[in-house]
């Protein structure tokens, strides 16, 4: 499965009451190509502080499911974060590792998530489910089990090929500025 096609399965799926936040580099340029919403918070930059963004608002919005798209290197940046996750248990966050192997966005060196189970570290963290899948029904599945129950926080860890997917991918910034992506997802907050 491509990080796109994981994508597009990803949010396929959601509800209304759904936020996402994406992580920098690829994943929030892919997200934005297949499906830019008022609901996405694109994490330009900062690597590795998705899921803390997304701790922040499960926590202050229980009405809301929070998506966090992430990256294997950026999870690894700041794995601290999982346990934090697992510490305040919000049952409304779907933790989701798009897993490369690889730092693709900048040039695709390997991570050490070959070497290191980020399924295994999400569940010590104290996550209450965890998910491993590798291919699209799987993930569809995986989906549906954290999307009609309250069984979070949830980490679920997708095997994605590495290659090239991003010729003439746009850079958000040619629409958005920084502090528009802020305001709008502000805005669709405040109306939930
Ligand atoms: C603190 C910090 N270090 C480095 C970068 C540069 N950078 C942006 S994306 C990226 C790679 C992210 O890798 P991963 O999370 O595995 O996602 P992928 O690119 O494979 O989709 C790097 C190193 C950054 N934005 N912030």
């Amino acid at each position: 499965m491509t990080r796109r096609k994981a994508i597009e399965v990803i949010t396929s799926q959601l509800q209304e009451n759904a936020v996402v936040i994406s992580t920098t580099g690829h994943v929030s340029r892919l997200l934005f190509v297949v499906d830019d919403q008022p609901r996405n918070f694109y994490m330009q930059g900062s690597m590795g502080h998705a899921v803390s963004i997304g701790l922040g608002i499960a926590v202050n919005r229980p009405a809301c499911k929070v998506v966090v798209l992430d990256g294997d290197g950026a999870v690894i940046m700041h794995m601290g974060a999982l346990s934090t996750v697992g510490h305040h248990k919000p049952k409304n966050l779907v933790h989701v590792v798009l897993d490369n192997e690889s730092y693709e966005s900048t040039g695709g060196q390997s991570t050490s998530s070959g070497t290191t189970d980020l399924v295994d570290v999400a569940h010590a963290a104290g996550y209450s489910s965890v998910f491993n899948v590798r291919d699209e029904r799987a993930l569809r599945k995986a989906m549906e089990s954290v999307l009609t129950q309250q069984i979070g926080p949830s980490f679920i860890r997708v095997l994605v090929s590495r290659g090239s997917e991003l010729e003439n991918l746009p850079r958000i910034p040619e629409k958005y500025s920084v502090a528009d992506t802020r305001r709008i997802f502000m805005e669709f907050l405040e109306s939930e």
